[in-house]
């Protein structure tokens, strides 16, 4: 039974808790978001006395609307009045995971939770923020240790934090989360979802996979779900581009004299020069083409060298061994954040010498492609690449994935794949798409950049409504930035900003040849060839996480 052990956390906490608050509640017959302040604060009061099994509650206060910092280093912004709540989850002994709970008091009887990039490390107070200013309670986890979200020291010696970090973190948050709405506002949620990014995108992936109740709607953006793919591939690329003791090989610099060559090849493959490439995959660019010819100044050109790392990471990583794809190659179009990192990937160093060799002193230019991955493959608990999502359509759930074309993290190819084994294990594309949609952003970089989405909203109504959302409409953000892990600050694009569908696969937004190239109307979805680029093959059946 997946995830049994906990199954009677739910109802049992949400009697614990509705104890101490049933009292006030009963003050009025209406329900507890349509009460006055005051009932919100004795009801909020109330609920720092309720007892959690497997769970302490820190605190729980009101805080009326207006400016609001959840913490350094975040500035105040406006917020609704709400009941913040924290807790504590002890899930096993060496458990310490740090959960928030945000009770807003014009509640719309929804719960949305956050996940978190990276190795974790801290509440995810930005996407928690946009979630309880939408109305929606919600929630987020440092998934069971404090610190940096590019390293996994907090793993050394510490199997159980792994596990709360790899899974058992955000679905003990999801429990509880339900079981103190349910107790706060008398009712339980109605709708329950989820939105994350990067890891917190695998999050989402896990839940879908081995939590299939949890959650009636997922958005899962630019998903690291292949973990050990994901961290071989960064490892490889990153030390093929960083020769021990010498600078990078590729740097921003000639990171952008690619992109504005591919630009320049390919954009107006998709029917309309915009500056954009709508599918790279059809852009074929040979990164030879820009190699310094006689006399030409070194900033306006790629040596021989840098053209030849270029190459490769336009290419799939493969196992030398078995010829097994490990990662997909980097789209045309992703080269603006290539070499921008001065150090082996640190969160891939982490993921080898924290978590799976348990050495803190292992030494990155010993790595092994072929042995490293094998063994990693071996002792995968932590990605989210099972393509059997039966029992979520069971569940009736909705999954809604986006990732940027302009990825120079985890490729995009990845989701493309993903959605692809789905297909295959579902048998065909009609019965995939009616819960599960990827949408593949031009412009976009890892977690934000190129098109501002609103994805809430669009699976709001996709589960609510039944609208199946076959494109989302995008508005053009000024210019490609870097997202904090766990989904914000994020920018915002101008009231006036272009539109442009964004199709879902495999649909690519074509120019019908009418009207303004700057208004969404004047796009029409076309479907697109399926499948990865020739010779990248599909996801290889590793790593798949077991229930
Ligand atoms: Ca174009």
């Amino acid at each position: 039974m997946k995830g049994g052990e906990k199954l009677g956390h739910p109802i049992q906490s949400a009697l614990l808790v509705q104890s101490a608050v049933l009292v006030l509640l009963s003050l009025g017959a209406a329900p507890l978001h349509a009460q006055a302040p005051a009932a919100h604060h004795a009801a909020c009061s109330a609920i720092a006395a309720a007892a959690l099994p497997d769970a302490k509650i820190l605190s729980a206060e009101s805080t009326d609307a207006g400016p609001f910092s959840p913490g350094q280093p975040l500035p105040p912004s406006p917020a609704p009045a709400f009941c913040r709540v924290k807790v504590v989850l002890t899930p096993s002994a060496d458990s310490d995971i740090q959960v928030e709970v945000w009770l807003p008091d014009a509640w719309n009887g929804k719960y949305l939770a956050i996940g978190i990039g990276g190795w974790g490390g801290f509440v995810p107070y930005p996407g928690m923020l946009d979630a309880l200013r939408r109305g929606y309670a919600t929630s987020g986890t440092d998934t069971g240790h404090r610190g940096n979200p590019g390293t996994a020291d907090f793993a050394l010696g510490h199997p159980e934090k792994l596990t709360d970090y790899a899974w058992r973190a955000v679905h003990e948050m999801t429990l509880q989360a339900k079981s103190l709405i349910s107790a706060y506002y008398g009712s339980a949620t109605r709708r329950s979802y989820f939105s994350g990014c990067s890891a917190g995108g695998k999050q989402g992936m896990m839940e879908a996979q081995r939590f299939p109740d949890d959650f009636d709607g997922l958005i899962v953006g630019s998903a690291a779900s292949d973990w050990v793919g994901l961290n071989t591939g960064s490892l490889y690329n990153s030390l093929l581009n960083l020769p021990k003791d010498r600078p990078p090989i590729l740097t921003p610099v000639q990171g952008a004299l690619l992109h504005k060559a591919v630009v320049a090849q390919c954009d107006r493959l998709d029917g309309l020069e915009d500056g954009e490439v709508a599918d790279p995959r059809v852009c074929k660019f040979n990164a030879t083409s820009l190699l310094c010819k006689p006399g030409q100044p070194a900033e306006q050109c790629l040596t021989g060298e840098q053209t030849a790392v270029a190459d490769k990471l336009y290419r799939a990583v493969r196992d030398p061994n078995t010829g097994h794809l490990i990662e997909p190659g980097f789209t045309p179009s992703s080269e603006s954040g290539w070499g921008a990192v001065p150090v082996p990937m640190p969160p891939a160093v982490g993921y080898f010498k924290d978590v799976l060799f348990d050495n803190p002193n292992w030494d990155p230019y010993k790595f092994n492609l072929g042995l490293d991955y094998e063994v990693a493959s071996r002792n995968d608990t932590i990605s989210a690449i099972n393509p059997d999502l039966s029992a979520f359509v069971a569940h009736g759930g909705k999954l809604l994935q986006y990732h940027g074309w302009s990825d120079p993290i985890i490729p995009t190819e990845t989701a493309i794949n993903y959605y692809e084994s789905v297909v295959t294990q579902q048998h065909g594309l009609d019965k995939v798409s009616a819960f599960y949609k990827l949408y593949l952003v031009p412009g976009m970089g890892h977690c934000s950049g190129g098109y501002q989405v609103d994805w809430v909203g669009a699976l709001d109504l996709w589960v609510e409504q039944g609208q199946s959302p076959e494109q989302v409409i995008g508005r053009r953000l000024p210019q490609v930035s870097t997202a904090a892990p766990g989904g914000g600050p994020q920018p915002e694009a101008e009231s006036n900003a272009p539109t442009r569908p964004i199709c879902a696969y495999p649909g690519v937004a074509h120019y019908t040849g009418r009207g303004s190239s700057d208004t969404a109307a004047s796009f029409s979805c076309r479907v697109s060839a399926r499948g990865p680029r020739p010779g990248d093959g599909p996801a290889v059946a590793i790593g798949v996480s077991k229930p």
